[in-house]
């Protein structure tokens, strides 16, 4: 397990549990060959746990968890998932499903759920949704598809139950799992994220997550569809929460149920959500990419001026363009440090808050 903290100098707190262990100053761990992490500070806990909590007492009392799962068309699945938990003493499980046209909705409440309907459409809007009928502390959220196991969770609700508010289960540990596609695109999107966000959260997409309500509902979420995880990981590190991240295990979807997740459309919007994110939480980067590009125009359009100068086929034009790329790699620069101060005194505010 890794335990990773997005502030620089909050301390996780409450816990006693056995897993438990405050990490300061832990961003941008990084696992080595042997998965231990590196990149703690001296002094940082670090444990490590195996898979699977069946045999411990859950890490905080099951009736204060809601499980939430997002459904669309999972009835190939649903009742193993319900029921996986509700034999580890989770009876509170929400079904957020999007108007399935299988019977997703009927197996859910034959196994005991609550089952809503969605008012839109999508896994984001139906995220968001669920957060408002929510009545628990804490929080778990899984894919309804069967890929995720129920019997992970006492690892993701054991830093919880230390302190923290946000818990990612880490599920690229399980190669076999994915199609060379989709594991290429979770580690560029994890790269953009880490380069985007000055964090490595290790595995930014993953639907298996643990964290207080209070927590969630403090994030700006827009995202309708696959775009969600991508912006909780990212408000998460905007609003300095304490972050961990475990690993956990992750199978194929079971033959016959159906991905609602589209590697091209939904890839290509999961990288602009990495790079919108980026506008409040690091203007720097948001504005500062469109200066680097208006620094590499400006600096070829100053060769060619020379060139065309000396050879005389360039004059006044070239040159002014020259001086507006000139302009503008100033102005993106100049908006992204004014961006950076901002947020700067708004990460100063709510350390103040706490
Ligand atoms: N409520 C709701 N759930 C959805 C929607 N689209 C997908 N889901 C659910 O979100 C979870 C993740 O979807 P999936 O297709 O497995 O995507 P992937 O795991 O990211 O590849 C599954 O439980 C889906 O049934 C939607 O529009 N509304
Ligand atoms: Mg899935």
């Amino acid at each position: 397990m890794t335990l990773s903290e997005a502030p620089e100098d909050v301390e996780a707190g409450g816990g006693g549990g056995d897993a438990g262990g405050a990490v300061e100053d832990t961003v941008g761990v990084e696992a080595d060959e042997d998965g231990v992490e590196a990149g703690l500070e001296e002094g940082d806990e670090l444990v490590e746990e195996e898979g699977g909590g069946v045999d411990r007492e859950p890490p905080v009392d099951p009736d204060d968890v809601c499980v939430l799962i997002p459904t669309l068309n999972e009835a190939a699945t649903i009742a193993e998932v319900i029921e996986g938990f509700h034999e580890l003493g989770f009876e509170n499980v929400l079904v957020m499903d999007g108007g399935s046209r299988d019977a997703t909705r009927e197996i859910a409440r034959e196994h005991g759920a609550r089952v809503e309907v969605q008012s839109g459409s999508g896994k984001g809007q139906a995220f968001r949704e669920a957060l408002g009928l929510i009545d628990k502390p804490y929080v778990v959220m899984i894919d309804g598809d069967g890929t995720y196991l129920p019997d992970d969770v006492f690892d993701l609700l054991q830093p919880v139950a230390d302190g923290f508010d946000h818990v990612i289960g880490d599920r690229l540990g399980n190669r076999e799992a994915f199609t060379r596609l989709n594991y290429v695109g979770n580690h560029i999107f994890n790269t953009e994220f880490h380069l985007a966000h000055g964090h490595d959260l290790r595995d930014i997409l993953s639907g298996y997550r643990a964290f207080r309500l209070e927590s969630a509902r403090r994030m700006r979420l827009e995202a309708d569809g696959f775009g969600i995880e991508t912006e909780m990981s990212a408000e998460a590190v905007r609003l300095r929460q304490r972050i961990a991240v475990v690993d956990v295990r992750y199978r194929r979807r079971p033959s016959g149920s159906e991905e609602k997740l589209h590697p091209v459309f939904d890839g290509a919007r999961i990288g602009w959500t990495v790079y919108r994110t980026t506008k409040t939480a690091n203007p720097g980067f948001y504005f500062g990419v469109w200066g680097f590009i208006s620094l590499l125009a400006a600096v070829a359009s100053a060769g060619y001026t020379l060139q065309g100068l000396r050879g005389g086929f360039a004059g006044a034009g070239a040159l002014t363009v020259t001086l507006m790329f000139v302009l503008l790699t100033v102005v993106f620069y100049g908006l992204g440090a004014l961006g950076d101060a901002d947020r700067r005194r708004h990460a100063e505010l709510l350390d103040e808050l706490r």
